[in-house]
């Protein structure tokens, strides 16, 4: 039963692992170029533990200044962002269920120490969209609340390979990264072992 809540479906080794590795080429690709950046929190300007990058043609960036945002251009670089690979396409087109392709693939790295707080992914103008997962490497423990920032959470283990959606009633629900679990689950494949010890792809419709 892939339904876990109303409209969160988690499809526990949804890609085995040739496909994990074949797409981790594909991610080591992306990053070389377009590399990973640290992003900083709104206002305070805290760096966040996780390193990002993006394909696509939007990106997701945060700085102090200007906060949370969609940009069409790599922070550093100021080249547009690399395309979609095509397996991330046809991975949308068989678990999304959308009319319209996804406009960014937010790469999410973690090192054995990186969390992600509690947030909602808010900063899409289309929230009809669902929001896919796709995670590699290490097991982490995921929290998926509510609508509002203090529901009762429950907890799930994403592995590597793992899919997730969020759609309808579930993609404004709060979810989070509360820790990685390094010596757990499956080490990231060749291509991006030297990077961390998890990555975690979202796939989004922005517009
Ligand atoms: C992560 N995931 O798994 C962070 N957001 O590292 C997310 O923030 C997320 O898994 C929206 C939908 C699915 C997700
Ligand atoms: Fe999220």
């Amino acid at each position: 039963m892939p339904e876990i809540a109303p409209g969160a479906f988690h499809y526990p080794s949804f890609l085995d692992a040739a496909a994990q590795a074949a797409l981790a080429e594909e991610i080591a690709k992306v990053i070389a170029a377009a590399p990973l950046y640290v992003s900083t929190m709104p206002k305070t300007g805290a760096p966040m533990s996780v390193r990002m990058t993006n394909c696509g043609t939007l990106g997701w960036v945060s700085d102090k200044e200007r906060g949370y945002r969609y940009e069409p251009r790599h922070p550093g670089t100021g080249n547009r962002w690399p395309a979609m690979p095509q397996r991330l396409l046809d991975l949308w087109n068989e678990l999304a269920h959308y009319h319209k392709l996804p406009e960014a693939c937010l790469v999410n790295v973690y090192d054995a120490t990186a969390r992600m707080g509690l947030h909602q992914d808010k900063d899409e103008s289309d929230f009809d969209a669902p929001i896919l997962s796709v995670s590699l490497g290490a097991d982490c423990r995921f929290k998926l609340g509510g609508t509002r920032r203090g529901d009762g959470a429950i907890a799930l283990t994403l592995s590597s390979g793992d899919a997730l959606v969020l759609s309808g009633p579930a993609r404004m629900r709060y979810h989070g990264v509360d820790r990685i679990l390094p010596t757990m689950g499956a080490p990231l494949p060749p291509a991006l072992a030297a990077l961390g010890a998890r990555v975690n792809l979202t796939l989004r419709r922005v517009t």
